[in-house]
């Protein structure tokens, strides 16, 4: 039964760790916040490829390199920002 457990861990943790992912922004008030959202990650976080679009309040992320995305670190920025992510889709 433990074992059960520890490799259900395992499992998720591989399934969590992403090279991309979706979050929706909440927050965002015109285009500009898009923009500044896209500018400071260009900036601070350039591991990253970032597209925010205002209109549907979606974010994509993806890791330059293909390495997994901090999801802790990606949420810490939008919110020093003033926005609140939630990750929506991993793919
Ligand atoms: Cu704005």
């Amino acid at each position: 039964m433990f074992k059960l457990f520890i490799g259900l861990f395992l499992m998720m943790s591989v399934l969590m760790a992403e090279s991309s992912l979706k979050l929706e922004i909440g927050g965002m008030s015109c285009g500009g916040c898009a923009n500044g959202i896209n500018e400071s990650f260009e900036e601070d976080l350039s591991k990253y490829k970032v597209t925010v679009d205002y209109k549907t309040a979606i974010m994509d992320i993806s890791s330059k390199d293909g390495s997994d995305i901090d999801i802790k670190e990606v949420l810490k920025a939008l919110e020093e920002l003033g926005f609140k992510g939630k990750v929506i889709h991993n793919q």
